[in-house]
């Protein structure tokens, strides 16, 4: 089993062999087994036309909500299977917000952009049965541009950082509760205060607590009592723009996050760590560094347990753009360079993995960037062989009950992955969740399902993975 292990204290990312020189290895230019594969850039007929995937969200039905633009936000949800897009402008202008899935699967989006690097007092909430998006309550008047939205185990919504209306820090700390059955709208309510910046990465961790990298210092919450411990520094500067990612863990859960990359128009590092949150005292781990210096690459987890970055730059935000995606194997010591995209993704990108293994790659909203155009990047993994299947597995399993998946594949691994909500090297729900096999027989296996603080309730991608890595195309399941 290729499973990624992080035990305690320990980041087996990095464990793998160089080649004699110490050098990548590298191989034939174009082999999709090695690289991937690219689509050309395409533009979905109709109300695409006006919108830049500055930020991307992966939708409970397989579909895909993206909006961005100059102004005003404009959005659409495309449908990969059919190559369709309608349109579904938010009420407001919500690009540089944060949004997340709620466990319903309805999308909370706050905040956004007023004039210079201001924030605007807004929070919505996105159906996408309806397709409609409905006003909620906010909980000042002070706004929030480049704010985080964290779903807790309760299935409240933590939202904090960002800029204020007036452009200052927004300190406040607010927990929105969804609506009661049969409402529309939720409520919210501040709970402390605290400076978490701009897009904070936030991630719950298998205690219940809430785990927070930015660019001046990591913390962790308790939400028992909604306060704050500081956590050392990490060992790089990462300053702004870096990609983070709550790294695969074993089925009880991931306690270790990364900072991968990042910088500004001051410069831009290749530096990149790892914190384990349950190892006392707390320190930073190195990382393979990054085949280059990049800030701004979409952060994405696939199915396998790799990370892969897509996107981003080498100096500020749009100049020395980086077309190559970047793979860190599990086991690996580096980066892969994979094939590159056409389209810059050099900032205000996005990307987030799809059901059926590929990537969707969006936004850019800089002169001579991509725009409008969109593109999708089947990994190495789809050209490395015959694929897992999924012949049934269940649409709901409750928190520490156990299931069976019906395949062929009984020697598969089963991973459940959480539907991405990505912008601004951000993915405010990555998740990738192991699931303990706790049986194995001719024609399926059974599955444990995790904790609700592994597997916070919600909707899930579950894949089978191959022994060499090669996922099946997901099945949908709510869990919880
Ligand atoms: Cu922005």
């Amino acid at each position: 089993m290729a499973a990624l292990v992080l035990a305690a204290g320990t980041a087996t990312l990095g464990a793998g062999p160089v080649s004699a020189s110490g050098a990548p290895a590298t191989a034939p230019l174009g082999d999709p087994s090695v690289e991937g594969s690219w689509t050309s850039p395409f533009t979905p007929a109709g109300p695409a036309s006006r919108v830049i995937g500055v930020h991307t969200v992966l939708l409970y039905n397989g579909k895909v909500l993206t909006f961005g633009n100059l102004t005003p936000t404009v959005g659409y949800v495309y449908d990969p299977v059919t190559g369709t897009a309608t349109e579904t402008d938010p009420p407001a202008d919500v690009e540089c917000g944060g949004m997340t899935a709620l466990e319903d699967g309805r999308i909370l989006v706050v905040g956004g952009r007023g004039l210079k690097n201001t924030g605007i007092n807004n929070i919505t909430l996105f159906d996408p049965a309806t397709l409609t998006w409905t006003a909620q309550p906010t909980a000042s008047s002070r706004g929030r541009y480049y704010p985080t939205v964290t779903r807790l185990p309760d299935g409240e919504v933590l939202i904090s950082g960002g800029n204020t209306t007036t452009g200052a820090n927004n300190t406040d700390v607010d927990v929105y509760t969804p609506p009661p059955a049969g409402s529309n709208v939720g409520t919210i309510r501040n709970v402390g205060q605290h400076l978490g910046g701009l897009y904070p990465r936030q991630w719950v961790l298998p205690n219940g607590t809430v785990l927070e990298e930015t660019s001046r210092k990591s913390a962790i919450l308790d939400p028992a009592t909604w306060t704050w411990t500081t956590l050392p520094a990490p060992i790089t500067r990462h300053k702004s723009g870096f990609s983070a990612y709550l790294l695969p863990g074993p089925p009880s859960g991931s306690t270790v996050a990364a900072m991968v990359g990042g910088g500004d128009g001051t410069g831009t590092t290749a530096g990149a760590e790892s914190m384990d949150a349950a190892v006392s005292p707390v320190s930073w781990n190195r990382l393979p560094s990054l085949p280059q210096s990049r800030a701004h690459m979409s952060p994405v987890i696939l199915p396998d347990g790799s990370l892969l970055g897509v996107g981003g730059n080498s100096l500020g935000n749009f100049q020395q753009p980086q077309y190559s995606a970047l793979q860190l194997v599990p086991g690996s010591s580096s980066w892969t360079t994979l094939a590159s995209q056409v389209d810059r993704r050099g900032y205000h990108s996005s990307a987030v993995l799809l059901p059926d293994g590929t990537v969707f790659s969006a936004g850019d909203t800089g002169a001579g960037g991509g725009g409008i155009a969109d593109e999708i990047f089947s990994p190495p993994y789809l050209f490395q062989g015959a694929r897992p299947t999924v012949t049934a597995a269940p649409s709901q399993a409750d928190h520490g009950a156990s299931f069976t998946i019906t395949t062929p594949d009984v020697n598969s691994r089963a991973v459940l992955m959480s539907p991405g909500a990505a912008t601004h090297t951000t993915d405010f729900s990555g998740r990738h969740v192991e699931l303990a096999v706790t049986d194995r027989s001719d024609t399926g296996m059974t599955v444990a399902v995790p904790s609700d603080t592994v597997a916070l309730t919600g909707y899930y991608m579950l894949f089978l993975v191959s022994s060499t890595g090669v996922p099946s195309v997901a099945s949908w399941i709510h869990i919880g």
